[in-house]
């Protein structure tokens, strides 16, 4: 029945750890996929994520299902996370909230929920680089999707005034993705002054936003600093969307605990919405696993937990900034002509260096330096062991 199935290309970022696993380099480097490793290369997990699961495990729990929009005390907690405790929408209870399969899961529940509900044109604009999965999720949700201009190759930041008039000159009543902090691939944001500018003119447009948080605490190391933007444009009267994912904030990554909301107009319309998102849910997945749930409750809901948490979320991001700065020090010292301000100046998880699809296929065939073609490093995969290693590679390919 398959012979004419053609054979399809490999995930452009995961597809690297493939490359990077048959390589015998004793020192090769993997800086592909987004995930957080500590000062050895190690996967991290938090001491507040063990302990919480040992507290899980200790409760002897049952495995019965969830209901379709997951376990309430984990929704309610993730809500208050993103939303904040001066939410007015959020304390008025008009905020429709499902647990889901990470941020992924969370895409495209609100991909179907827009798909099938959103009274305007099905069109979804994303930014100019986005994370490579958007276009597939919001695809495959039969949405149409177009890009808006977000970031700038020759400043190596942010295209402020190509956004902004991108944003006034899409048909009224547009759906518009944000990422809301630790822009991905680029590490480039707004200032708090150009969400503001942002949000008027997603106002005058009269367009729908739909936030992207995979990376709450990610940026500053704060978890309420990063939840500015979506924060900012509820109290200016907007009613977004929300995907949530605490695969990188709490390192539960393959656990794929998430939540997508809506921001709806009364608690009356919530309940509308709600019976929706169940009816979306229950043909994809009928409801979904409860352990990594379970887990991320115990710390939102644990206010020793929580505080211990939030440091851990802080160390994780001091960690990387560290590593920012050792790089571009390490360059410096080598006396690369190049400028790397870049490095540390953009957030997140990840640094666009401005390096071709040519120099990245250099730097793993000659260096066993593997990342994404478009130049993308994951910071998180920089140790103080190799940030040298990786200095010399870089400098040998750029000058
Ligand atoms: N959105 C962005 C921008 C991401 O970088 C990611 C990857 O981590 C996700 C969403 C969702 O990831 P996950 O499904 O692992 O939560
Ligand atoms: O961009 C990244 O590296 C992370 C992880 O299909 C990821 O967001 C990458 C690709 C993918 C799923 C997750």
């Amino acid at each position: 029945a398959w012979s004419q199935i053609p054979q399809g290309p490999p995930d452009a970022i995961l597809g690297i750890t493939e490359a990077f696993k048959k390589d015998k380099h004793p020192q090769k480097i993997n800086l592909g996929v987004g995930a957080y490793r500590d000062d050895k290369g190690k996967p991290y997990v938090l001491p507040s994520v063990y302990q919480a699961e040992q507290q899980v495990i200790h409760q002897n729990l049952d495995k019965e299902y969830a209901g379709i929009t997951g376990v309430p005390e984990f929704t309610k907690a993730a809500a208050l996370l993103a939303y904040g405790p001066d939410s007015t929408p959020l304390k008025e209870g008009s905020i429709a909230i499902t647990q889901s399969i990470s941020g992924t899961g969370a895409l495209r529940i609100g991909g179907a929920f827009l798909q099938r509900f959103y009274p305007g044109a099905k069109t979804i604009y994303i930014p100019t680089p986005s994370w490579a999965n958007h276009k597939a999720v919001f695809s495959d949700s039969l949405l149409e999707v177009k890009q808006y201009r977000y970031y700038n190759k020759d400043t190596i930041g942010l295209d402020f005034d190509g956004m902004v008039a991108d944003i006034k000159n899409m048909p009224k009543g547009s759906i518009i993705l944000l990422h809301a902090c630790a822009h991905n691939p680029t590490g480039v944001d707004p200032t708090e002054d150009q969400w503001r500018a942002i949000s008027d003119a997603v106002k005058e447009g009269d367009h729908f936003p739909f936030f992207d948080m995979a990376y709450q605490g990610f940026a500053s190391g704060d978890t309420d600093k990063d939840a500015f933007a979506l924060r900012h444009f509820v109290k200016e009267g907007h009613f977004p969307c929300l995907a949530q994912s605490f695969a990188k904030n709490m390192g539960l990554y393959g656990e794929r605990v998430g939540a997508f909301s809506i921001v709806t107009a009364s608690p009356e319309e919530k309940a509308r919405v709600d019976s929706q998102i169940k009816i979306i849910v229950r043909p994809l997945y009928s409801n979904p696993p409860v352990h990594g749930a379970r887990v991320a409750s115990t710390i939102l809901n644990d206010p020793a937990l929580n505080k211990q948490w939030l440091g851990e979320v802080e160390g994780m991001a001091t960690r990387i900034i560290k590593m920012r700065a050792l790089l571009k020090e390490n360059l410096e010292k080598l006396g690369s002509k190049q400028k790397w301000n870049h490095i540390t100046d953009q957030i997140g998880m990840f640094a666009y260096t401005g390096l071709t699809a040519e120099q990245m296929s250099k730097l793993a065939e000659e260096h066993s330096v593997y990342a994404t073609k478009d130049g993308r490093i994951s910071v998180a995969g920089i140790t103080s062991d190799n940030v040298g290693r990786l200095a010399e590679s870089i400098y040998k390919i750029t000058g």
